[in-house]
């Protein structure tokens, strides 16, 4: 097989050892692992064969199927439908036949039907009408306003709003996140490219080093991934001498953004509480001191450095003059910049290795990777640590292959995490 099938294998493989060890238990894994590796690649699916053609839409029906799920708030269904979705994606070749998939790991009934639809058919009658459904489509729009989740699209859903229109117009006290979502809602749902990444990351470091020299910065999230597009930047930033890096968030945000240059329209800060929460290792949130941001990045900076033209003056990368955004759909001709989000994230250096291992995603691979260190490693793993509470033992880890290694795991590279 060519190299990229194997790239793409490895993340799919990881979700399957896990269903198999949850009903089989740990000791067959290495054997299940290998010959399941091999059972994968004997399949043939391209990537497009189970786009449910007739919506012409670019997710997949199962993952249609997972969304919906999620939108009744059933993480079960949400969950089965995303770990096949995810392994159907990652094999290299077409599947004709339902049959040829039996025995595939957790491919239940539902999805079975699913799939021998719309091998037959082109489209999937389930799929076809919750796509067209009301609901299914105002909670698809709500819930791609920044700060607003299921529960909240739902009510607003229940109180007869159905666009964006509506919700401006209503009565509804908006949270200061929700505010910015709206305000900058076009902005904020088209991807951010990777040329958009390097410039944020430029400003972050002029903004960073000004504070704190010998800071080391990390571009994590997807774009680590390989991803071209984002829907944010994410960046880890650490120092080398543990506990330089405390406040550091706050120095740069209040001084650098907020009031030297007027380029954060919106900002989060959280101090870190991972001593006072050390004993909940099994929450799924961290406990780092970070930022979640909206900045204004000056894309004419951006298409500069693109075309190979960067005449930026002092490298000032986000920004720009004149204040004030600009709603959904009016962007003028003379907006010269891009509402972002970005999010800081500042770690001491003796957890780098498992901040960097969980800010790189994807999240389902994250689940899965915590769900097989618990299943089978009985470890706890989170963005901080790697804890055997039977033992009562950490695992100290300076590099993302270490984690790997106390797990019993193949090291899997950053983009072969894109399950
Ligand atoms: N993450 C986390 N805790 C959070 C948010 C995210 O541990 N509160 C992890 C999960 C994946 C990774 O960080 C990056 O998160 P996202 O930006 O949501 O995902 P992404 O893969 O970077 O997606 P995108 O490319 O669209 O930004
Ligand atoms: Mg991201």
């Amino acid at each position: 097989q060519s190299t990229v099938s194997g790239e793409r294998l490895s993340a799919a493989a990881l979700v399957d050892i896990t269903w198999f060890t949850d009903s089989m238990g740990a000791g067959r894994l290495l054997e299940i692992e290998t010959r399941h590796r091999l059972q994968v690649l004997g399949h043939l699916l391209p990537p497009s064969a189970l786009s449910n053609t007739a919506t012409g839409k670019t997710p997949d029906a199962l993952k249609i199927l997972a969304e919906n799920a999620e939108y009744y708030e059933s993480v079960g269904r949400y969950l089965a439908f995303t770990r096949v979705s995810s392994i159907l994606k990652s094999l290299p070749y077409a599947v004709t036949s339902v049959d040829s998939l039996r025995g595939f790991p957790g491919l239940g009934e539902h999805c079975r039907k699913v799939i021998e639809e719309i091998l037959e058919d082109g489209v999937c009658q389930e799929v076809e009408s919750v796509t067209q459904s009301q609901r299914y489509q105002t909670l698809t729009l709500f819930t791609s306003i920044f700060g607003v989740g299921v529960k909240t699209a739902e009510k607003w859903y229940k109180e007869q709003h159905q666009t964006l229109a509506d919700l401006r117009a209503s009565q509804i006290r908006f949270t200061k996140e929700q505010q910015v979502g709206l305000q900058y809602y076009e902005d904020l749902t088209t991807p951010v490219t990777r040329a958009e990444a390097d410039m944020i990351r430029k400003t972050v470091e002029e903004a960073v080093y000004r504070y704190l020299p010998g800071a080391v910065i990390t571009l994590a999230g997807g774009f680590r991934r390989g991803k071209e597009t984002g829907h944010d930047v994410d960046f880890l930033i650490t120092h080398p001498e543990e506990g330089k890096e405390k406040g550091l968030v706050t120095k740069v945000i209040h001084f650098t953004f907020c009031f030297s240059q007027g380029l954060m329209l919106y900002s989060d800060e959280i101090g870190n509480s991972y001593q006072k929460c050390r004993k909940q290792e099994t929450s799924k949130f961290d406990h780092f001191e970070r930022c979640f941001t909206i900045v204004k990045l000056n894309q004419e900076l951006v298409n500069a450095a693109v075309s190979g033209n960067d005449s930026r003056e002092g490298g000032q990368g986000a920004g720009g003059q004149g204040a004030g955004g600009q709603g959904a759909g009016h962007r003028p001709e003379d907006k010269h910049w891009k509402a972002v989000r970005v999010d800081l994230v500042i770690v001491p250096i003796s957890q780098f290795a498992y901040a960097l291992l969980g800010w790189t995603g994807s999240q389902l691979f994250e689940r899965e990777l915590r769900r097989y260190a618990k299943n089978c490693k009985h470890m706890i793993l989170t963005s901080h640590a790697l804890y055997h509470p039977q033992q009562n033992e950490y695992f100290s880890a300076a590099a993302e292959e270490e984690i790997f290694a106390h797990l019993e795991l193949d090291y899997i590279a950053p983009w072969e995490r894109n399950a």
